[in-house]
């Protein structure tokens, strides 16, 4: 069994995405998943094709993509993608839709194929805060959500895939005023590590 895991490009003047930090330090495997890393960059327009490669060359079983939620205490599994981009800053190369389709042909939403309940429960199982998530914003993190669902939904039947927002790093949140939550690199890595060993 195999799973891609990927984690975004910084943004909003972070100089680290916490997302790709955390799927940097998981173990090329786990148990019996071989785990493939990708980062994607924060574009409306490139990150579905960034996806689209890393899933085209390396064919995985299951796809979890995880992203920045800065200001979340915990980890957001999320539920579900919704048709819509609207962002209120622009993304790292300059574009910023207003109330835009992901897709003009593709229905309102998705729900995400990972056990998403089943994902939460073995997380706080483990003591790391967590929840399920029924929104995942109208940025670039719903937008890829939405895209990998869409392509499980047209062309990738066999495929399971979702997204996991997480918290800022401890070292990111140090910087700030007031201080937000976060949690440690070390705790996010395990809170992705546990979402696979769900498979
Ligand atoms: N978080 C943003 C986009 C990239 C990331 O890590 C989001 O929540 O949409």
């Amino acid at each position: 069994m195999k799973v891609l895991v990927t984690g975004f490009e910084p943004f909003n003047k972070e100089s680290v995405n916490p997302s790709f930090e955390a799927v940097k330090c998981l173990p090329d495997r786990i148990g019996r998943i071989e785990v493939v890393k990708a980062e994607i960059p924060v574009s409306f327009v490139t990150s579905s094709f960034v996806l689209e490669k890393a899933i085209e060359s390396c064919s995985p079983d299951i796809v979890i993509c995880a992203g920045q939620a800065g200001g979340y205490a915990g980890i957001a599994v999320e539920r579900v993608a919704i048709n819509l981009q609207d962002a209120v800053i622009p993304d790292n190369y300059g574009i910023q839709p207003d109330n835009q389709p992901v897709f003009s042909d593709g229905p309102n939403a998705y729900f995400s194929s990972l056990p998403v309940k089943e994902i939460v429960k073995t997380l706080r199982n483990e003591v790391i805060p967590a929840f399920v998530s029924n929104s995942a914003g109208t940025y670039v993190c719903n937008s890829l959500m939405y895209s990998l669902l869409h392509l499980i939904h047209l062309k990738y039947h066999d495929m399971q895939g979702g997204f996991i927002h997480v918290p800022y790093s401890v070292e990111q949140a140090a910087g700030k005023t007031p201080i937000p939550p976060s949690m440690s690199l070390q705790q996010i890595t395990r809170a992705l590590e546990l979402a696979i060993r769900t498979f």
